[in-house]
């Protein structure tokens, strides 16, 4: 299934949600509403998603190994689980995709049943922090970690880097604030132009920016970098990076 097939299957709807003015803007969850526009929220709120989505095909070819196990934490409907299944080769690998949102991943199981790749795939709905995390040499973070209270992900990064077999891979990708403030504000006005530009009013963005206070938490890249170094990873920096969001590597 390729990427614009899974758009289409996963689903078709545009994402109206924040379109109208509303009382009182509630935290954001990915519930059924947001389920039925994801594809469309996701594309146009997030600069570079494709992109990362195929180079995260393109760095699972490269690094997952015969026999070991392949996680995607926050899988939503399985975009870059799906970019795994077509591009790894190594034999006996297994895709876990983890999110714990019913509603993701039973939209999830349903694209998944269509798809005819032949990597096994298992959808798991649970909380990421319950899942063991073992042979794996490739673990994606996309867009996930940012949801997780800050306090909470060292100790995630520290069971996916044990997790890792030598070699691994952990693709981390975040949206992310900048130290310098005039920097940070550059990239945040030229993320609500993008926003603008893909058909989002102003309206849109204002309520959209409150559901997400408080429950998407942004750190900058240097954090990131310091926990991975923590946790035990020799290597880690920035492949991807457009306005504040931003993909990383750390390798094993
Ligand atoms: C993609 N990776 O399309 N445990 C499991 N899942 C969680 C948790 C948790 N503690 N917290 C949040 N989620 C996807 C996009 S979206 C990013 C990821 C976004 C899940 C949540 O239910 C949602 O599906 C996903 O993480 C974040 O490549 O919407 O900006």
């Amino acid at each position: 299934m390729s990427e614009q097939e899974h758009s289409k299957h996963a689903s078709g709807a545009s994402d109206t949600i924040y379109a109208n003015p509303l009382g009182h803007v509630a935290g954001f969850s990915f519930d059924q509403n947001v389920v039925n526009v994801f594809p469309d929220m996701i594309k146009r709120s997030v600069p570079g998603y494709t992109t990362i989505i195929t180079m995260i095909g393109t760095l699972s070819e490269q690094y997952a190994t015969s026999g070991s196990h392949c996680y995607d934490l926050g899988c939503s409907l399985g975009a870059a689980s799906l970019a795994m299944r077509h591009r790894i080769q190594a034999a006996n690998c297994r895709i876990i995709g983890v999110d714990n949102s019913q509603a993701m991943i039973d939209r999830c199981q349903d694209v998944f049943d269509a798809d005819c790749g032949e990597v096994p795939v298992e959808l798991i709905c649970d909380d990421l922090e319950n899942i063991e995390i073992q042979n794996a040499s490739v673990v994606v973070l996309n867009f996930t970690l940012q949801f997780i209270p800050p306090e909470r992900r060292d100790g995630i990064l520290q069971r996916i880097y044990d997790g890792l077999n030598p070699g691994g891979v952990l693709i981390l990708s975040e949206k992310v604030v900048f130290q310098d403030q005039q920097h940070d504000q550059l990239m945040i006005d030229l993320y609500h132009n993008f926003k603008r530009a893909n058909g989002y009013s102003d309206l849109e963005i204002a309520q959209k920016r409150t559901a997400l206070e408080n429950v998407l938490i942004p750190e900058t890249l240097d954090s990131h970098r310091q926990r991975m170094k923590k946790v035990g990873f020799h290597s880690c920096d920035v492949w991807f990076q457009c306005f504040n969001f931003a993909s990383m590597i750390a390798i094993k």
